[in-house]
């Protein structure tokens, strides 16, 4: 069993990569399996195999402890961390090969917390890994571009999983500004040129500061581009899961 934590700002796009990634998945044969650990999801756009919405409702906490929607969802990502092992106990029975976990809308809670990577280790042994998304939108600014690679950055030291990039949403840009941003993962230098175009003064001294910092610890994903919306990009998230976990294999056979 493989487990992979779809992780990203809010709004980047998890929840409907998790399901169409998972149909694309059960359409190539893999037995695989989804897990909502996101307890304030109203509704998500796939049925769970296994959702932490059974175990713990932010509605209740909010009631029984007089808590704002903020501080419930705090309280939740906490509390989710006792379930760990009841919801690792849910994943063994089904037994599937390959798991997609739909995490928290607001990142800071699965990742900033203490929480998040307890429950990524408490959850079970079996090998893990990291999407994180670049909202493509977001990302057509490089400013924006190297503020994700910061958060992106971080969510690495908290983990220490292999990651992989994903630029989400590419429906909505024309070609050639998703070729841009590709281009900018690829190759330091690309990105350098467009903060010395598109920015001024201190952002440019900042953006290329950080830049460089990144470069520096040598963390160095690969970008994938994908449109949840139009089901692109899968195969290739797929080769780069497998290329990790199985050494290129696929997860069912
Ligand atoms: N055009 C387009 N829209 C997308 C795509 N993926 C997600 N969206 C839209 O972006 C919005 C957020 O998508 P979600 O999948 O809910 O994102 P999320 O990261 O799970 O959001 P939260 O859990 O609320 O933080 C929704 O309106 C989606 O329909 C995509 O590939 N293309
Ligand atoms: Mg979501």
């Amino acid at each position: 069993m493989f487990i992979v934590f779809i992780v990203g700002t809010a709004g980047s796009g998890k929840s409907l990569l998790t399901a169409s990634f998972y149909e694309w998945l059960r359409i190539d044969r893999q037995k695989v399996a989804t897990l909502n650990l996101d307890p304030g999801a109203m509704t998500l756009p796939y049925t769970p195999d296994i959702d932490v919405r059974s175990y713990i409702r932010v509605e209740d906490i909010m009631d029984r402890y007089g808590l704002g929607p903020n501080g419930a969802l705090i309280m939740a990502a906490d509390l989710i961390a006792d379930e760990a092992s009841r919801i690792g106990m849910e994943l063994s029975e089904l037994n599937p090969d390959i798991v997609l976990v739909d995490t928290p809308g607001q990142m800071e809670l699965f990742a900033f917390r203490a929480s998040g990577p307890y429950i990524a280790k408490e959850l079970t042994e079996s090998p893990k890994a990291i999407v994180y998304l670049f909202d493509s939108v977001f990302s057509t600014d490089p400013l924006n571009y190297v503020s994700n690679m910061f958060l992106s950055a971080a969510i690495h030291t908290r983990f220490f999983l292999p990651q992989v990039h994903v630029l989400s949403k590419c429906d909505l840009l024309p070609k050639a500004e998703v070729d841009r941003i590709l281009s900018w993962a690829e190759d330091v230098s690309e990105l350098e040129a467009a903060i010395d175009e598109r920015l001024k003064g201190t952002r440019r001294l900042l953006s290329q500061g950080m830049s460089q910092a990144i470069c520096q610890i040598g963390l160095n994903f690969e970008l994938i581009q994908v449109s949840a919306m139009r089901n692109e990009g899968m195969a290739n998230l797929s080769a780069s899961l497998e290329r990790i976990f199985t050494g290129g294999e696929k997860f069912t056979y």
